[in-house]
């Protein structure tokens, strides 16, 4: 048996730099804004920092649309400003993972320049394109290659008019998807990350990485989905997540990229509808593929029938059922990755939780507690160590989002009715997560001494990083607490896990267990008190409690009494 990897009681901590923390007064945040406040993420005691893309980049999706792999957007800094950040990282004993962001560039990477030069271009070939549907005229309403949807709404194909053929983009058409078919362009993203390797990053997030293999026939046809629902698209997915030869792209990375200095590294792959039973061939070791993978399934519970921007109240039953199977499918084979929130997501804390005054805090520590105390990688994304919630936003200008702006203007003019668009965009939308980070209550947060990109949320006055660190009782004090309790409680990363009332709608609790020592952790997902018989929870009185987030102590035979939101770790050996 083979030590456990050093990742697995490690946390990390996403940094979505545009709006971390901005050091030139230009309003948007950059790499000396990260170089300034690493002084908070060492207190707060994480070990692994994912920068979001600082490539260069024309910003049409806030750096997932890259023009140059080897250079820093001047928005954000040079390579200097770089090397200088990740020195400072490593001189603090963190390491610092870059986004990986290959299954598309930009449409101003020379690759595509070139490529769509011409259809004789040598580089034609390292994107997807495809001449107008059989019989149909370029241009012509349906007359894209397959009927795929596009991420960010309308056709994933767009009209190269000078060539009369389409080109394929999952996501904004200024992200055009690259041909992983071609071996040329799997050597030229390997060798891009050996250069990064080389320069002494620890590792990759690798962006959608389940989508680079799409299903083709032999004569390279790529095919219809599934009508989706008040569009005239179709669904493509089918033929493009955990594509036929995706883990055979994995592997080749692995060896061509990581073979030999895998060990001190770090990999995790974005994959978007795997299944539990998928993520176990992607995260075991033997297979040597990625560490392990974020999935949807938990972030998909509160999805309505219109999909994403039409939520509905999460069911606990079904967050258990759901998180309960990702523990026990990875239990012996591959590693689960923990996150509620990234630059993606809506704030956890109004989703999930209750970002009134009075729950506020109480919530987010239990949703923390709760998410932290299970067996895989935890992830921090900004801001949520401070229980920073939604933002406040007005009507369609306050939104920056492509995704937003896009969804916003398709499903108008579909004949949606705007506020109805508007109310899905302000409880569900990615900018949630993307309102400036909370320094202080102060102009701008503390964010930016110039006009921050997007607007700062006014909470601030109250929820900020200052105000916290003077405060114990501070959703970032226990956040730090859960952080430094998986570095010294070997059983929180490496104890098994077993669900308790996986039937009660209120309250998640669970076991630990490695060798004598286990834990007992009971979270109350409901801002009502609760009184719970915990079937096999017999033994746990009066035994020490490790982590709180609620004011008293436990009396004697009133174990069983959790107060709004409270959450708890019992440990005995
Ligand atoms: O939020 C989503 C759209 O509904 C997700 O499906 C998201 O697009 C998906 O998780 C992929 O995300 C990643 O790739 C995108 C980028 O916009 C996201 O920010 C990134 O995390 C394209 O690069």
């Amino acid at each position: 048996r083979t030590a456990p990897a050093w990742w697995t009681d490690a946390v990390v901590y996403q940094i979505y730099p545009r709006s971390f923390a901005d050091s030139d007064g230009d309003g948007i945040g950059d790499l000396g804004g990260v170089t300034a406040h690493l002084d908070h993420l060492q207190e707060l005691g994480v070990d692994v920092l994912w920068l979001s893309p600082v490539y260069r980049s024309p910003q049409d999706d806030n750096g997932y649309d890259i023009s140059d792999y080897q250079d820093i957007d001047p928005a954000f800094g040079t390579l200097e400003q770089f090397d200088e950040l990740l020195a400072a990282v490593h001189a603090r004993g963190m390491k610092l993972v870059m986004d990986l962001v290959v299954n598309h560039t930009s449409d101003e990477h020379p690759w595509f320049v070139e490529a769509r030069s011409s259809p004789d271009s040598p580089k034609r070939d390292w994107y997807w394109w495809r001449p107008p549907r059989r019989g149909m005229a370029a241009g012509a309403p349906g007359a894209e290659p397959t009927n795929w949807v596009s991420f960010f709404s309308g056709p994933a194909w767009e009209l190269d008019p000078a060539s009369g053929e389409y080109y394929l983009h999952l996501f904004s058409r200024k992200q055009p998807d690259l041909n992983w078919e071609n071996p040329a362009v799997r050597a030229a993203v390997h060798a891009m990350m050996r250069w990064w390797l080389d320069r002494g990053v620890d590792g990759f997030r690798m962006d959608v990485i389940n989508m680079i293999s799409k299903a083709i026939d032999d004569d390279g046809a790529l095919h219809d989905g599934p009508p989706v629902a008040g569009t005239p698209y179709g669904d493509g997915s089918g033929s493009y997540l955990c594509g036929p030869r995706i883990h055979e792209f994995l592997q080749e990375m692995h060896r061509e990229v990581f073979a030999g200095r895998d060990a001190e590294l770090i990999t995790v792959g974005e994959m978007p509808g795997v299944t539990v039973e998928q993520a176990r061939l992607f995260t075991d070791p033997a297979r040597a593929e990625v560490d392990m993978v974020f999935q949807f399934e938990h972030v998909g519970l509160d999805h309505g029938p219109g999909g994403k921007f039409d939520p509905r109240p999460l069911r606990l039953t079904d967050l258990k059922a759901s998180l309960g199977r990702w523990q026990e499918g990875l239990e012996d084979v591959g590693w689960n990755s923990l996150y509620w929130n990234n630059h993606d997501q809506p704030r956890a804390v109004s989703r999930f939780g209750d970002d009134s005054p009075e729950h506020r805090v109480a919530s987010a520590t239990c949703l923390a507690t709760l998410l932290h105390l299970h067996r895989g990688t935890p992830y921090v994304y900004q801001g949520e160590e401070l229980g920073m919630a939604n933002a406040p936003f007005g009507s369609i200008e306050d939104f920056r989002d492509i995704e937003s702006v896009n969804h916003f203007r398709h499903a108008v003019a579909a004949g949606a009715d705007p506020g109805t668009v508007l109310d899905g965009l302000r409880r569900a939308g990615r900018d949630n997560a993307r309102t400036p980070v909370q320094w202080t209550g102060g102009e701008h947060a503390g964010f930016t001494t110039g006009t921050p990109w997007i607007g700062v949320n006014p909470d601030h006055v109250t929820v900020n990083a200052e105000a916290q660190r003077a405060d114990p009782s501070s959703v970032l004090h226990h956040y730090r607490r859960l952080i430094a309790l998986r570095h010294t409680e070997p059983v929180v990363a490496l104890g098994d896990f077993t669900m308790l009332v996986p039937g009660h709608e209120q309250v998640y609790a669970f076991t630990r267990r490695l060798g004598d020592v286990e834990l007992l952790v009971l979270c109350n997902v409901s801002g009502q008190e609760v009184r719970l018989d915990l079937p096999g929870a017999d033994g746990w009185a009066g035994t020490e409690m490790v982590l709180g987030n609620r004011a008293g102590v436990v009396a004697p035979g009133d174990e069983g009494r959790l107060q709004s939101w409270e959450a708890r770790v019992h440990r005995r050996v």
